[in-house]
């Protein structure tokens, strides 16, 4: 049986094709600095958004066109996974990620959701044996079910908190029996709505406490997973504790657990805190904390969590920028977190967002790669801070001043000299790059 049989297969076929099925800029064969692109990009398909949802929102039922919607149960959860071998096939993306109860429905007691999840866990490593596709990360839905209406590692119920700790015991036994190279946390309801029924300080604390004990099962277990905390400001929870990359930071460094953690930033979240995409990466990677990466981008005119598929190539530009600079992902990847819109129902949308995601990130490392090649930021940058190397400047780099030495520097000064920033031209210099990739100019 095939889910998608429109296509055979979506292949690079170069920037002038005509082909809708077909990558314009995604040749994971390609080499860029050395990597293929395939190597460099590691996408992955988000089980849920794709397999799982039905675009149902707030206002509306459930519309989405899907070859499966007339299945149930465990037989709507096979055919789920039989439709998602076939796209990651078709597509050739190189991961996936899922939820627990994306994969398999929940029971009525935790030992029949297991036995559910076990079924279905069999199948998909039967598939992952001859498959290239492997698994980017897993994790527990701790926010659907009504138990955790309170939040879950952060409840004001103990019971609760156990539930949290078995299901994320259970995901890491998962995480293991798939070979998952990273595990990840996302708050769903780890977070408070008002202080007037909240003890702040024993989630927070409660919080810390999970974590090591997911990291102390995970040892024993022999799981080698990266484990990732993926922030988020608000939503569904007014306040959600891992607010950002900052906040995760100081959450992480205050409970000791820093060299367990990186971060999983999603760029809808990063604007949702009002931030750039490009600042939550560029602020865990001079941390060493940058890990993985939710790939999908907001709306500015909406305030909450669209999900869109990445398109926005200043964004995937200046997001891969950081990526290099990075070094890579390591053990991370692109994942799309990132939903079809409610209009786009039909099955062939599934694929064309998925080649709009890969083509956008294409070309973002392409041109991130020129604009590093080319010391375009980096000369003007270095140049900028250029005091900071010689005289009263270096001696505060290396630590070698004080209040009084700058004192007596400053006494001494005449009518301080300072210097444009130049954003603008930056970002002409940067719309150059973009619509040029042959471009070469320098900085000023
Ligand atoms: C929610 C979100 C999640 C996490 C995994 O906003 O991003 O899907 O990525 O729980
Ligand atoms: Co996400």
């Amino acid at each position: 049986m095939s889910y998608f049989n429109q296509v055979n297969k979506v292949s690079f076929e170069g920037a002038d094709s005509k082909n809708p099925f077909s990558y314009k800029h995604y040749n994971p064969k390609e080499t860029v600095a050395g990597k293929t692109m395939e190597e460099h990009l590691r996408f992955s398909v988000a089980y849920w958004h794709t397999f799982t949802a039905d675009g149902a929102d707030p206002f509306g039922a459930g519309n989405m066109q899907r070859p499966w919607n007339h299945l149930q149960g465990m037989d709507l959860a096979k055919a789920r996974v039989e439709a998602a071998f076939e796209l990651f096939e078709k597509l050739d993306v190189p991961f996936f990620c899922f939820h627990d109860v994306d994969v398999a429905p929940e029971g009525d007691t935790l030992a029949e959701s297991n036995r559910n999840l076990d079924e279905i866990v069999a199948m998909i490593k039967d598939y992952m044996k001859t498959s290239k596709t492997k698994l980017l990360w897993n994790t527990a839905n701790m926010f659907t079910h009504p138990r955790f209406v309170h939040g879950a590692a952060t409840s004001n119920n103990a019971d609760v908190f156990a539930y949290a700790a078995a299901k994320v015991k259970k995901g890491l036994e998962v995480g293991k029996e798939l070979g998952g190279e990273n595990y990840v946390f996302w708050g769903g309801r780890e977070g408070y709505e008002t202080l007037l029924n909240t003890d702040l300080k024993l989630e927070l604390d409660n919080l810390g406490r999970f974590y090591h004990m997911a990291i102390d099962y995970a040892k024993e277990i022999g799981f080698d997973g990266q484990f990732l905390i993926e922030p988020k400001p608000k939503e569904p929870t007014k306040h959600q504790y891992d607010f950002d990359v900052a906040s995760g930071l100081a959450f992480l460094q205050k409970y000791d657990l820093t060299d367990h953690f990186k971060f999983n930033i999603e760029a809808n979240h990063a604007t949702l805190a009002g931030h750039t995409f490009e600042h939550e990466l560029r602020y865990a990677r001079v941390n060493d904390m940058l890990g993985s990466v939710d790939a999908n981008q907001g709306d500015t005119l909406l305030g909450w969590d669209t999900d869109e598929f990445p398109t926005d190539l200043y964004s995937t530009t200046l997001a891969m920028y950081e990526i290099l600079k990075n070094g890579g992902l390591g053990k991370g990847g692109l994942n799309f977190d990132a939903k079809v819109r409610r209009g786009s129902f039909e099955a062939d949308d599934i694929l064309y967002s998925h080649v709009a995601g890969m083509d956008s990130f294409a070309i973002g490392l392409k041109v991130a790669q020129r604009l590093i090649d080319d010391g375009v930021l980096d000369d003007f940058v270095s140049e900028r801070y250029s005091s900071f190397t010689e005289g009263i400047g270096k001696q505060v780099v290396d630590g070698e001043t004080d209040f009084h030495a700058l004192e007596q520097h400053a006494l001494q000064l005449g009518e301080i000299e300072n210097r444009s920033g130049r954003q603008e031209w930056l970002k002409s210099v940067l719309n150059q790059y973009l619509l040029n990739v042959n471009a070469t100019v320098g900085a000023k």
